[in-house]
């Protein structure tokens, strides 16, 4: 099947100077970071900053991480920061802080993505072109629209986890979006400071769900694109067992939690996926 929009998305010059920051939460990422910081860094977007929040990796990921900025900020720019935490408080959280802080220092994009090259860097200018091109509030990078697949090595147990948790979700709190647990987002910012991140309670893939949750209770505008998502290339998932338990009551609670939001003035979510997008990453 032809692929309905191409990776390497090429931009006007001008959206390339879009203030934008990628937030990656990292705990024990040293073999990922500096190839994921090149990569990104890498792709020629020159409004692109790069925020890691470490949680005090047991395997030196933080002092890495500052290495790194140290070697990506010469000559006085400012391209790569690390908010360091204590320890480890869960990936929720992590994006709370790291997504406050790129709104507080003026990003108007805010990207959200793994360590691991699950989510390939390569995605970012179609989604940022997508965003740009069509007003949207956010753009996932979707495994489970049209022309989106999964790693060839996953088992069919993970993909019947994924699948189930996704039919749980999107069933008990009755929305539309395809990939409902997606770690790859790009946020207008407009949409993080409606939504108020200090009302953001969950850890895990459970944040992937409450904050999909609010974005359709919100009414805000959602397009999915499909991407290939590969297994992390090294070390092991830092989401074990007790940590997607969890995730199954807490959709319960999180339906209860934020039952009062309402749309403010505006009508349904309008989710689009990827049958409208064209081979530059532009809507028709
Ligand atoms: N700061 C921080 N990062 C975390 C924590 N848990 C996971 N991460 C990071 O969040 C991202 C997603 O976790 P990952 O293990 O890849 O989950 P998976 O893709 O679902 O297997 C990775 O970049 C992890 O390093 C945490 O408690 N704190
Ligand atoms: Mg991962």
């Amino acid at each position: 099947m032809q692929q309905p929009f191409s990776p390497q998305t090429r931009l006007p010059s001008e959206w390339r100077q879009t203030p934008l920051t990628v937030v990656i939460p990292t705990y024990n990422e040293a073999e990922n970071l500096a190839g994921i910081s090149e990569a990104i860094l890498g792709l020629g977007l020159s409004g692109l900053r790069l925020l890691i929040v470490d949680d005090n990796s047991p395997d030196g990921t933080g002092q890495m991480a500052d290495d790194l900025a140290a070697r990506f900020n010469r000559n006085g720019q400012a391209r790569m920061s690390v908010l360091h935490r204590t320890g480890k408080g869960g990936l929720g959280t992590a994006y709370v802080a790291g997504m406050s802080q790129a709104l507080a220092e003026g990003a108007e994009f805010v990207v959200q993505m793994d360590a691991d090259f699950s989510h390939s860097p390569e995605y970012i200018p179609a989604m940022l072109g997508v965003i740009l091109s069509t007003g949207a509030d956010v753009v996932i990078g979707s495994r489970y629209v049209p022309g989106g697949s999964l790693d060839e090595g996953w088992s069919w147990w993970r993909r019947f986890l994924s699948w189930w948790a996704n039919l749980y979700s999107r069933t008990l709190l009755g929305i539309r979006v395809r990939d409902m647990t997606a770690g790859f987002k790009l946020w207008r910012s407009s949409a993080l400071q409606e939504i108020g991140l200090k009302n953001i309670r969950s850890n895990g893939y459970i944040f992937q769900v409450e904050m999909a949750y609010l974005c359709e209770r919100l009414g805000f505008r959602i397009i999915e694109i499909p991407i290939h998502f590969e297994d992390r290339r090294i070390g092991q998932s830092k989401m074990d067992i007790p940590v997607k338990l969890e995730s199954a009551w807490r959709v319960w609670e999180l339906a209860w939690r934020h039952r009062k939001r309402e749309r403010v003035g505006r009508t349904n979510a309008q989710i689009v996926s990827t049958d409208v997008l064209v081979d530059d990453g532009m809507l028709r």
